[in-house]
């Protein structure tokens, strides 16, 4: 038989009268002894839990992708507790390749201050052999962040973080593929190109050139001109500028931009020469950054290929792990998208 509700009733008051302080007091003993654990070991090695130093080696900002990757990576640090030496060349006199040097200078300084870990975003991809040589000799683990490098020795490096830039270039060729399928006339595209040897600049156009010379597209696109911009708006302008002087306007059915702060300059070269960048002329663009994604809303620019930027979350993922010497992938590649005006309300949000 079941026993009366009243004594259940009368159990559960008193087990709530004697159980309840008798768990608060057991917390507060728990708790008085783990405070007291880490107070005396603290008192007695003097040993404050170890907050990890990562030394970041930055490019200098050259737009819109840079401050919002730069935010992401200052954002983190701090969200995390690390201690993050944050370098970025001040001197906006050196373009492209020019700040290997002040790059490689400040991968000399972290490895002195004998960080954890050291983390860069390689201006270019060759010459980086000695300072990551002398980085492994004093056991500094180094994170690629955003742009490769094309050093052999894979010891050098512990992961890569970014992006799959020759699949950037693809998409890009294929949109503009798409675009002009109707056309009857060969398509011409002028490419405003970023640094050379740089790891963007190199494989997006890789991409580009593999799709465009696909035997079923029989040549129908081409490249009139590769102009180098160095990733940098001004330039970009300069050089649509020049080549729109240089050449007969009406020949031009495109531009493919390898970043979005060079689209933005050669669109301003585009309107300068009276010319219609997004109706009359297409232009495609690497990046999806926000202002990128507004231009496409604007109508000026057709497409923007993304290349994710604000990498802070998985960069310190990766110097977390390579602190802990846990292996890591050589590569961790982001998932990308393609956005133009059918689904520009997305772009920047996903
Ligand atoms: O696409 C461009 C920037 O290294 C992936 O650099 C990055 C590229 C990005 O100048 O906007």
């Amino acid at each position: 038989m079941s026993d009366p509700p009243v004594h259940l009733d009368k159990f559960r008051k008193h087990s709530f009268r004697f159980l309840l302080p008798r768990v608060i007091f057991q917390f507060c003993e728990f708790a008085a002894a783990a405070a007291l654990l880490l107070c005396s070991c603290d008192k007695l090695t003097g040993a404050k839990p170890k907050r990890l130093k990562v030394g970041f080696a930055q490019i200098a900002n050259e737009g819109p992708w840079r401050e919002t990757n730069t935010k992401s990576i200052k954002d983190e640090a701090r969200k995390r507790n690390i201690d993050l030496d944050f370098f970025e060349s001040k001197d906006t006199s050196l373009t492209g390749g020019e700040q290997q040097e002040p790059q490689k200078e400040a991968l000399r300084s972290f490895i002195k201050e004998k960080v954890d870990v050291i983390a860069f975003s390689p201006v270019v991809e060759t010459g980086w052999n000695d300072v990551l040589n002398e980085a492994k000799a004093q056991g500094i683990p180094i994170i690629l962040s955003d742009r490769g490098i094309s050093e052999s020795d894979e010891s050098l490096v512990a992961t890569f973080i970014g992006s799959d830039f020759t699949e950037e270039g693809r998409r890009a060729a294929r949109w503009l593929v798409e675009a002009f399928e109707q056309s009857k006339e060969v398509v011409t595209i002028l490419e405003v190109a970023g640094t050379p040897d740089a790891a963007p600049a190199i494989q997006r156009h890789r991409g580009f050139v593999e799709i465009l010379s696909k035997p079923e597209h029989r040549g129908r696109l081409r490249i009139v001109q590769s102009a180098v911009a160095n990733f940098n708006y001004d330039e970009a302008e300069r050089v649509t500028t020049t080549f729109l002087k240089n050449s007969d306007p009406k020949q031009i059915n495109a531009v493919f931009a390898q970043s979005d702060a060079m689209a933005f300059g050669a669109i301003k070269a585009l309107e300068k020469a009276g010319l219609n960048p997004g109706s009359q002329i297409k232009v495609v663009s690497v990046d999806a950054t926000e202002e990128g994604c507004r231009e496409i809303e604007r109508g000026r620019l057709n497409c923007a290929v993304e290349c994710k930027s604000r990498l802070g979350v998985p960069l310190f993922d990766a110097a977390e792990a390579a602190d802990k010497s846990m292996a890591l992938p050589a590569q961790i590649i982001i998932a990308e998208g393609v956005y133009d005006r059918t689904n520009v309300a997305k772009c920047g949000h996903e």
